[in-house]
């Protein structure tokens, strides 16, 4: 299925004259208060997220998986959804691929359907967290880090093959995100473990294409219970800074244990250079990988607020590669990442409000009460018309997921893939 000009536009026309009463209304109070419109609408046009390619079909928890129907069963197909969520939010339009899950079949016919879509290979991914058919070696107890040399050398290699596979494809950087760590005190040498790692990610690096970037992670805890490799933004800088410039911190929102101040460490990382890529989600507990903006989104507008204090002050860091990291047990997943890119478009839209210049003045005149009221100003501002106003005029949907659900995308894409496909697993 793919969704055309025309079938959005359709759609459009039912909300075009409450869209513009709402939409002039914001944009006269902006105009206000000495906001240029269409500077705010330019920038929110050319904000582009990555849709990671394990994203579009239903997710699940150890305890089982409760399958949605027609989910995509090839890369071609994952590569169609991302298409549709592109069309209707014109902020979709990259994909961040996940190998050995996605290796292409036919290179140039992937490459032409992503050209097609208007589609974009962002960072791919690597996986050394499970162990891969016919493999020689076993990643139970690690990869890069692991004590067997051997290990680490096929883990080594398969980091080297994705950048292979990417750059056929386009894309410019790589994501290791690793599981490595230990369940129980003792089970590990901290040190070695860490050094094993330093030493792994260094050869990787020097495998790295001149324009390329490699995005570590980091997590605290999960698959290990006990310890983690790579635990919190500290160590990922520190191997980051061990291989080169060309190596980046990536922050995924959901690797951080309770109440840690995620826009502190985005600023930091931003104020050393060292901000490479993010992974959007929101979370409750741990990496729940839920919808963004669900659970906490005043913090993920603190975090946007960072963010853009440092694209606009921060010239020492590069473009970071915008990723959704999220999985959904209960929705359909195109409607949650519907959700999700909203929820990001209206954080960034909010952060783009705040005047820094009168933020600064009252800083530095420890006005502490109109520090807070110029961020929740721009908080409390509803820029859902602003959006929208982006979305038409780069050919998108009014109501995306309205739209989705007049368009019967769902149920066609049932009708052409069938109920239970081979993602299913059923
Ligand atoms: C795992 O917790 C990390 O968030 C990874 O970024 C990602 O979810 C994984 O690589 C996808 O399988
Ligand atoms: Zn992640
Ligand atoms: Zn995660
Ligand atoms: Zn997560």
């Amino acid at each position: 299925m793919k969704i055309e000009q025309q079938h959005i536009e359709g759609v459009n026309k039912s909300y075009l004259k409450s869209h513009q009463e709402n939409y002039d209304f914001l944009a006269n109070n902006l105009t206000q208060k000495g906001i240029n419109i269409s500077n705010l609408l330019g920038k929110l046009k050319a904000f582009q997220v990555a849709i990671p390619s394990w994203a579009l079909g239903a997710g699940g928890t150890r305890f089982g998986r409760f399958s949605y129907y027609g989910e995509p069963s090839s890369l071609e197909q994952k590569i169609q959804d991302i298409g549709i969520l592109h069309a209707l939010t014109q902020t979709a339009g990259a994909v961040s691929l996940h190998i050995p899950w996605d290796i292409p079949e036919d290179y140039a016919a992937v490459k032409e359907l992503a050209e097609g879509l208007n589609i974009k290979f962002d960072a791919v991914n690597s996986n050394t967290f499970q162990d891969q058919k016919d493999a020689k070696e076993t990643y139970k107890y690690g990869s890069l880090s692991n004590t067997n040399e051997a290990v680490r050398q096929q883990a080594i290699q398969h980091n080297l093959d994705v950048i292979n596979i990417g750059n056929q494809l386009g894309s410019k950087s790589l994501t290791v995100w690793l599981a490595d760590g230990s369940c129980f005190p003792g089970q590990n040498n901290f040190q070695t473990a860490l050094q094993n790692t330093e030493n792994s990610l260094k050869e990787i690096y020097k495998g790295l294409p001149s324009d390329w970037s490699m995005l570590i992670e980091y997590k605290p805890y999960e698959p290990n219970f006990y310890s983690t490799v790579i635990q919190d933004w500290g160590t990922s800088f520190m191997l980051a800074n061990a291989c080169g410039e060309k190596a980046y911190s990536l922050v995924d929102l959901g690797h951080h244990l309770p109440n840690s101040n995620i826009e502190q460490i985005v600023s930091i990382l931003m104020l050393k250079g060292k901000l490479g890529g993010f992974h959007f989600n929101d979370s409750k507990y741990g990496d729940d990988d839920l919808t963004v903006g669900s659970i906490k989104p005043y913090a993920l507008f603190l975090i946007f607020n960072e963010l853009v204090y440092g694209m606009q002050n921060n010239p020492q860091n590069p473009d970071l590669a915008w990723m959704i990291d999220a999985s959904h047990n209960v929705k359909d997943p195109l409607e949650d990442l519907i959700q999700s890119l909203e929820a990001i478009q209206e954080a960034y839209a909010k952060a783009l409000l705040v005047n820094q210049t009168e933020l600064k003045e009252a800083q530095l005149n420890n006005d502490v009460v109109k520090c807070q009221e110029i961020l929740q100003d721009a908080y409390r501002t509803d820029v859902r018309p602003l959006l929208a106003q982006a979305r038409l005029e780069s050919g998108g949907a009014l109501s995306p997921i309205n739209s989705y659900r007049r368009l019967n995308v769902r149920e066609t894409l049932i009708e052409e893939r069938g109920k239970y496909t081979v993602a299913t697993g059923l």
